[in-house]
């Protein structure tokens, strides 16, 4: 009986090896059913609208253009080639899955220009892999066997040679790669050109968002996409025409005069000549001020400042994948960063109108202070065309504190006041980065009680926290000793979130549930500070306003036009009111707050009321959602094509 069976199963193994070499691109198609499992496996870890159901359709293109091209090779050079082309399609999935968990995007072109900044994050990186990611990569030692397998079988020593004359199998191979090609191709463009017709309609225009493009066309689809992006607005010539340049010199006028406003308004100017002096502050989210950990004050020393000073609870971070530096770009320079990568790594070089430039025209020394390397996000660069007088970098300062990444905030500000103060110079703009709460937090500060959160990422963020807020209560008191406090305008806000939502963690710090619109809001809530000298204007105002509010809010105060320069925002103290539009294409005037859903269409959003935090109806949202679309290509037509001189070239025209 045992004979039998081995018998039958000998010949069933020779029968099916036969059959393989007939038809031997059956590795191929193994490949691309591992990766489309891999690929669907993934869309359900990211939860960004789920498959929808071309996505199959154009996750097979994509592998049949990936491995077309083995058709024409011999059979050891094609398992070679699947090898290859495995692995590097399973590193792109798993690279883009561990940069989603933190940035909510996927890795681009400009990002990748960028990875040079990779090694500083690295301990964030460790902390963003789960070990079930090993599933990305569970197929590759089967592929190595299955390689090592077919090289011996078809080694010039045995020599096989496969079924058919040399030409019949060339011309084979020929029709099987074009035909794979074809089918790969129309795979994507039917179900592309399909969705362009319907919800996806201006998607690829607009660019406004990476996640709806990819809900349409797959991630490896998404890549080619961006590729394409890439190449044709760097080198084929993807200029805006005449009429979309009279569009945004248009939109720009209609936000002037919203900005003009300003002007009557009794604090415009009420501070001019003052020093100013902005910190920005790493990860800082609005949730910590006023709040308790074991009985004690996270923030004690913002929590004494804000009583001093304007406070603006409803102020938004604006930024996007560019995190500190787009914090940087929309605060400084009053425009939207861009979707994908950081403005001051791909349009260093373009011409914008930051506080820096715009102070210094009005006799003001401009400095910019972080203690970290000065290439990181290309700042050498863009403060340079920012026309900063000197950028101190790490170089500049003694570490005499280290801690996280670098020097430790309460070293980095007493530093920074320092050389504010040995400068000498008046008035002054001092813009400061702070550091010592990034991610992933663990600085081993342990001063508060954090209970049951101990050990979690939250509960290190909120030490973090606490320790940068004794920083301010240093900074304070060295603005005081240089005798620099009574003359200084002070600005603090929190640059992005915090990448953390762990909800049920947020539950026990608040001692109750978080709501579906805080889970919204908190992430993009920073808070924003205005201390004026003398503790004047003191108060909350709850104006909605955000990032790029920054550069008129500082304008108004000092009493500088906003009028000739190219600027989004309105000053923060001004009642002309606009909404704060992010850069998914969400938005809040105060009243409402729209989230776009991840398909992109606008009629998919959901509207919450901001009075209750009930979903209310979209038609109170959708207006406001299209205007916030429409700055966003504004925003990007002036970054991405260098607007800046072309606008004012036309209004210096008669
Ligand atoms: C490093 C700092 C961190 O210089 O700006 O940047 P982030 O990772 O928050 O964008
Ligand atoms: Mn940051």
């Amino acid at each position: 009986m045992n004979t039998q069976m081995e018998t039958t199963f000998r010949r069933g193994t020779r029968l099916t090896l036969n059959a393989l070499r007939f038809f031997p691109y059956w590795a191929a198609l193994l490949l691309i059913a591992g990766m489309l499992f891999k690929l669907y496996y993934l869309d359900r870890h990211l939860n960004v609208g789920g498959m929808n159901h071309w996505k199959w359709e154009v996750n097979l293109g994509a592998m049949l253009l990936a491995t077309c091209w083995t058709a024409f090779l011999g059979p050891r050079a094609r398992i070679t080639a699947l090898v290859v082309v495995d692995l590097i399609l399973s590193i792109v999935i798993f690279s883009d899955l561990v940069y989603f968990r933190y940035f909510k995007d996927f890795i681009s072109v400009p990002v990748l220009l960028q990875a040079g900044q990779v090694s500083s994050l690295e301990d964030s990186i460790s902390s963003l892999i789960i070990y079930k990611d090993a599933i990305y990569f569970a197929d590759l030692p089967f592929a190595i066997l299955i390689a090592i397998w077919v090289y011996r079988r078809n080694s010039p020593r045995r020599n096989p040679k496969p079924p058919g004359t040399r030409r019949v199998r060339l011309s084979i191979r020929l029709a099987t790669g074009i035909l794979a090609f074809i089918i790969g191709y129309q795979l994507i463009a039917i179900p592309v050109a399909e969705q362009k017709r319907g919800w996806a309609a201006g998607l690829f225009e607009g660019n406004w968002w990476n996640i709806p493009i990819y809900n349409v066309t797959g991630l490896f689809g998404f890549h080619g996409y961006d590729a394409y992006r890439y190449a044709k607005e760097n080198w084929l010539g993807g200029g805006l025409n005449d009429k979309q340049v009279q569009e945004a010199a248009d939109w720009m006028d209609q936000r002037r005069s919203l900005q003009q406003q300003a002007e009557t308004d009794p604090l415009f100017g009420a501070y001019k000549g003052k020093n100013v002096l902005v910190i920005q502050a790493e990860a800082f989210q609005t949730f910590l001020i006023d709040r308790k950990v074991g009985g004690e004050e996270i923030t004690p020393n913002l929590n004494k400042l804000i009583g001093q000073s304007a406070y603006f609870p409803n102020f938004y971070h604006q930024t996007a994948n560019g995190r500190t530096s787009d914090a940087d770009f929309s605060t400084s320079c009053s425009l939207h960063p861009v979707a994908s990568g950081s403005v001051f790594i791909r349009f260093a070089s373009h011409e914008f109108e930051c506080l820096p430039q715009v102070l210094k025209s009005a006799g003001y020394d401009a400095t910019v202070h972080h203690a970290y390397d000065g290439s990181f996000w290309n700042r050498n660069n863009m403060y340079h065309n920012m026309q900063y007088d000197q950028f101190y970098n790490i170089k500049d300062f003694k570490i005499d504190e280290p801690l996280g990444w670098s020097l430790g905030d309460k070293s980095f500000l007493r530093q920074t006041v320092q050389q504010i103060a040995e400068r000498g110079k008046s008035p002054f703009y001092a813009m400061a980065i702070t550091l010592s709460s990034h991610h992933p937090y663990a600085i081993g500060q342990h001063e508060l009680n954090v209970g049951s959160l101990d050990g979690t990422l939250l509960g290190d963020y909120v030490q973090a926290a606490h320790y940068v807020d004794e920083a301010v209560g240093v900074l304070i008191d060295e603005l005081k000793q240089a005798n620099l406090w009574n003359d200084t305008i002070l600005v603090f806000y929190g640059d992005h979130d915090n990448s953390i939502n762990t909800w049920d963690d947020y539950a026990k710090l608040f001692g109750r549930p978080v709501t579906e619109l805080e889970k919204s809001t908190i992430l993009k809530k920073v808070p924003y500070i205005v201390h004026l000298p003398g503790d004047e204007h003191a108060g909350v105002y709850e104006k909605a306003v955000g990032q790029m509010d920054t550069e008129p809010t500082i304008l108004h105060l000092l009493g500088i036009s906003t009028q000739p320069y190219d600027l989004m925002g309105v000053s923060a103290f001004s009642s002309a009111a606009k909404p704060v539009v992010f850069r998914n294409g969400g938005f809040t005037d105060g009243n409402v707050w729209f989230v776009p859903n991840n398909d992109g269409i606008l009629g998919h959003g959901t509207c919450y009321s901001m009075k209750d935090g009930s979903v209310t109806d979209l038609a109170a949202c959708q207006p406001g959602a299209k205007e916030a679309r429409t700055e966003l290509q504004m925003s990007d037509r002036i970054v991405e094509h260098d607007l800046v001189p072309v606008l004012k070239d036309r209004a210096s025209k008669p």
